[in-house]
């Protein structure tokens, strides 16, 4: 089995539909990873073997997504020294703005990269996740410059 670099997390499985984004654009860049429901209030167990246990498996970056009173990922950063990046999940009753506030509200000290609402920031944490793999590893910051320069390509110059 390849050893994941990324450990992609979420408070349920409905936070799939806008999780999964993150896990495509890392499987397009060809860096491995694995997923995982992870709770921070349903399963806290899980999330605590999780958290400690992730740099000992090899884990580098953990993208935590989460909706609501979104407390998975500052759990998590709380209980690893590894990158923590945030997902805040759109949520129904306030459209993610609990679940973005929640997130990116830490008190200073144990810090979580917090991304944008949605698929938006599900994809970016992927793309962020691989620019810190890429500091030490050759192979795959040219991946994610070619990935990089084919999105400018693809842009037109008029609109159609
Ligand atoms: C959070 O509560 C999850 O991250 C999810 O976004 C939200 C709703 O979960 P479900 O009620 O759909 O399982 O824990």
């Amino acid at each position: 089995m390849i050893q994941p670099l990324v450990g992609i997390i979420m408070g349920s499985s409905s936070d799939w539909a806008t999780m999964s984004h993150a896990a495509e654009t890392l499987a397009a860049l060809g860096i491995p990873h694995e997923t995982r429901v992870v709770s921070a209030h349903r399963t806290p167990q899980r999330l605590y073997e999780y958290a400690q246990l992730a740099a000992g498996r090899g884990l580098k970056v953990i993208i935590a997504g989460a909706g609501g009173a979104a407390h998975l990922p500052g759990m998590a950063a709380a209980m690893t020294h590894l990158p923590v990046l945030g997902v805040p999940v759109e949520s129904k009753a306030l459209s993610g703005m609990d679940s973005l506030l929640s997130i990116v509200q830490m008190p200073g000290g144990v810090p979580v990269g917090t991304l944008a609402i949605g698929k938006p920031g599900a994809i970016n944490a992927a793309l962020l996740a691989a620019a810190i793999l890429a500091l030490s590893d050759p192979e795959l910051s040219s991946h994610l410059q070619a990935w990089r320069a084919a999105q400018s390509d693809s842009v037109a110059e008029t609109p159609e």
